[in-house]
């Protein structure tokens, strides 16, 4: 059943042949799996990226990036013909913008960067036609939508849009924000609940149409601000939950307790679900989308803003545990295990693991052994530090500082013997 407010609604007057060619612009983390779900449901998918080496990637059926079963579906709809990717937006029934909204640094603080929105509104524009659906699946500050509808009025006065025309535009704008976990991506496009915040009514029945053809989850009608903020709200409760974990491991520190213990005995509580503390908060999702908030709403936002900033202040206070550690070490040789964001992914996006290895890197902090099992090559600045990759069992033979940064299934089957004789800093507390 979907539902907008309290109403039921029907979508099946929206069939699959209502969209024959969907246009997927930006071809990354989302828009790649989302476009190949589609394209193996028999849509004719055209992909849009402005990186030559990714389009060039894709067809030749290969992902640009590590994640499960991907490699298997992208092959197999590239080799059918129902996936193809180009530099040159293409028209279509139907668009669904994934490009990325970074972050840039503003003082202390940070703020939104909707500019690949913006660039992708403008390529689409020129090749909008009366009876198109655009869907900003990109998680967005607040009022994004509302300029992309603007971009498009100005660009193209000889088409209607939901803002001048409410239920009779032309054209139908909606936002659906993706809420995949990377590492389980395909199995949560397809079972997720979505939001779909239309512009309107219409738009939003439309968009129900469009993902109805792939998607199994329960979908929920709103407007397009709502659903903005509830992906915002989303990571941002996650943020809020981790920084509270993370500020127990500050007092469990200074109390000498054992924060994994307190929290497990917490947990056994039936209304109390404490998340784990960690070197802190990394991906591209959790650590960014709350200063979208932040970035809206400065004056409201302290919680939020509080949140991001324990979880930011966590890389150097473990660098400061492993400082203070090294120094009583004559000559301290330390392993740093894992780089990556999290457990099992390949992605090194905003990954604390990553900000803690170069910044004792570049404090000299001893002889620093990295181990990545994800990846194939230390990042370029990485490595301009003199740094790179060790096999793990060599670099928990050499060590005598072992620091755990990454979860890995890998790290946790280890022989706890081997580390007996040496300094352990477990920031997952995994051991
Ligand atoms: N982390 C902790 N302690 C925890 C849980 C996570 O320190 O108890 C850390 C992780 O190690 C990692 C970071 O938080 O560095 C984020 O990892 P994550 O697994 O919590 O989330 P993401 O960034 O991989 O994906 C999130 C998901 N959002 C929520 O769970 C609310 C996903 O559903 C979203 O689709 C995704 O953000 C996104 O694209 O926005």
């Amino acid at each position: 059943m979907e539902t907008a407010g309290h109403q039921a609604v029907s979508w099946r007057h929206f069939s699959v042949s209502n969209y024959s060619r969907i246009v997927v612009v930006g071809l990354g983390y989302i828009g790649l799996p989302t476009a190949a779900v589609f394209a193996d449901h028999g849509l004719e998918i055209v992909g849009v990226d402005v990186n030559p080496r990714v389009v060039d990637s894709v067809n030749r059926g290969r992902p640009h990036f590590g994640e499960p079963n991907l490699d298997a579906l992208v092959r197999r709809v590239v080799e059918s013909g129902k996936l193809r990717a180009t530099l040159e937006m293409e028209p279509g029934d139907a668009f669904i913008i994934a490009v990325p909204t970074p972050l840039v640094s503003h003082g202390a603080e940070a703020r939104p960067d909707i500019s690949y929105v913006e660039e992708a509104a403008k390529a689409i524009a020129p090749v909008l036609a009366p009876g198109n659906l655009v869907i900003l699946e990109s998680t967005s500050p607040v009022g994004t939508t509302e300029m992309l509808a603007s971009i498009f009025a100005d660009s193209r006065p000889d088409l209607t849009f939901p803002p001048q025309r409410g239920e009779r535009a032309q054209v139908q704008i909606a936002h659906c924000p993706e809420r995949v976990l990377p590492g389980n991506i395909l199995d949560e496009v397809v079972n997720n609940a979505r939001v779909i915040g239309g512009m309107t009514r219409k738009c939003a029945h439309a968009a129900l149409g469009l993902y109805r053809i792939v998607v199994r989850g329960e979908c929920r009608l709103t407007n397009a601000r709502t659903a903005e903020l509830t992906k915002l709200t989303e990571n941002a409760f996650r943020d809020v939950n981790i920084a509270f974990a993370n500020e127990l491991s500050f007092i469990c520190d200074r109390l000498k307790i054992n924060v994994w213990e307190l929290i497990r005995l917490a947990n056994l509580h039936p209304r109390v679900n404490i998340l784990q503390p960690g070197p802190g908060v990394g991906g591209h999702c959790i650590a960014v989308d709350p200063w979208f908030i932040v970035a809206t709403n400065p004056d409201e936002a302290r919680l939020i803003r509080g949140a991001r900033l324990i979880n930011d202040s966590k890389p150097a206070y473990v660098c400061a545990r492993v400082a203070a550690r090294a120094a009583a070490l004559k000559r301290p040789v330390i392993a740093c295990l894992g780089l990556t964001y999290k457990k099992d992914v390949d992605d090194l996006r905003e990954s604390p693991a990553v900000t803690i290895v170069r910044q004792l890197a570049e404090e000299q902090i001893g002889e620093l052994l990295v181990v990545e099992p994800n990846i194939a090559e230390l990042p370029a600045d990485l490595r301009d530090l003199g740094l790179q990759l060790h096999d793990f069992d060599d670099a928990l033979e050499r060590a005598n500082l072992v620091l755990l940064l990454v979860d890995h299934m890998s790290f946790l089957q280890i022989d706890r013997e081997v580390l007996n004789d040496k300094f352990v800093i477990d920031t997952r507390g995994i051991w």
